[in-house]
């Protein structure tokens, strides 16, 4: 009987240590996750006065090529904070529109511009900043201010890997979605980077590296000429009134009918350079004769699309 008590109080004792023990563990592990969530939701937070650098930088340089600077994290200062606030979402929601329709500029209040000839008039501290990609490649993203392509003038690097992250941490009960980045899709929509202050009379040249951050080696350029496959890679289209340039590139060799969404990018070149480009009589002539190009391409491509239903 004493013997049977013993091994009672024993067992009972190991249970409520065990028990015990395991709510320790729980409420370790509870503090652990409030605390990992708490510290990416700061990371995430904006702060208003100083740019800071994303907690992952892409180390692929294609091509030996350079960055110009780190990636900063989206609207981690006043100037990032503004777009992420007022442009962000409108421009990721043109990504779910067709870019090469003729009404896209009037449905965007944009104005399409010949992706060739984007210059400064004035001074000023340009800056690019990641709207979205809608590809599996990790594309590479780069500038040029003294010619096309990578293999003149002075190519940099912008977005070594211009892939999305679309991971997030939920917090249960608080419908909160933390988004966070990844080695492999290291940036977020809105994330940035400066090219310097670039004096009045630069060119602005971009360049894609299709899937350039795993080793590929197709660029296509803002220059048609320097293209591989000798065809436009690039859409561009000015908001009249903002800062801001809307940039998309299509990542595909020889794809004549392209979506150009496979990268989609702003760059703020100042109120006054975009006054400037819109008011120039070339990309005037040009945007009539881009939509009357656009128009063809659309019908072309409806034509396509009556005849093949497989095509999307
Ligand atoms: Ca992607
Ligand atoms: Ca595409």
């Amino acid at each position: 009987m004493k013997q049977a008590r013993m091994l009672e109080f024993r067992s009972s004792s190991l249970y409520r240590w065990r028990s015990g023990r395991e709510t320790v563990c729980h409420a370790l592990f509870g503090s652990l996750f409030i605390c990992m969530t708490a510290g990416l939701f700061l990371v995430s937070l904006p702060c208003s006065s100083t740019a800071q650098d994303s907690y992952i930088q892409s180390s692929a340089r294609p091509f030996g090529l350079e960055i110009v600077d780190r990636v900063q994290t989206s609207g981690s200062d006043q100037r990032a904070a503004d777009f992420q606030n007022n442009y962000l979402a409108s421009m990721r929601q043109w990504g779910d529109l067709d870019l090469t329709a003729p009404s896209f500029t009037q449905l965007t209040s944009t104005v399409s511009l010949d992706p060739s000839k984007i210059s400064l008039a004035t001074q000023y501290d340009t800056r690019v900043y990641f709207v979205g990609d809608n590809t599996s490649n990790r594309n590479t993203l780069g500038f040029n201010t003294a010619g096309g392509g990578i293999t003149e003038g002075d190519p940099l690097l912008i977005f070594p890997n211009a892939s999305e992250s679309n991971r997030s941490i939920s917090i249960p009960f608080l419908n909160i979605h933390i988004p966070y980045r990844t080695t492999n899709d290291p940036l977020l929509p809105g994330d940035f980077v400066n090219l310097g202050t670039l004096s009045a009379g630069t060119q602005l040249d971009f360049f894609l590296i299709a899937d350039g951050a795993r080793g590929g080696t197709d660029v296509f350029s803002t220059r048609t000429s320097a293209n591989p496959d000798g065809l436009n890679h690039t859409l561009a289209f000015v908001m009249p009134g903002s800062p801001y340039l809307f940039v998309g590139f299509e990542d595909l060799y020889g794809d004549a009918n392209g979506d150009f969404k496979d990268l989609l990018f702003a760059v703020d070149i100042g109120a006054a350079n975009i006054t400037a480009l819109t008011n120039m009589p070339e990309p005037s002539t040009l945007l009539i004769l881009g939509s009357f190009v656009s128009l063809v391409i659309y019908r072309k491509y409806t034509l396509l699309a009556e005849r093949r239903p497989d095509i999307t």
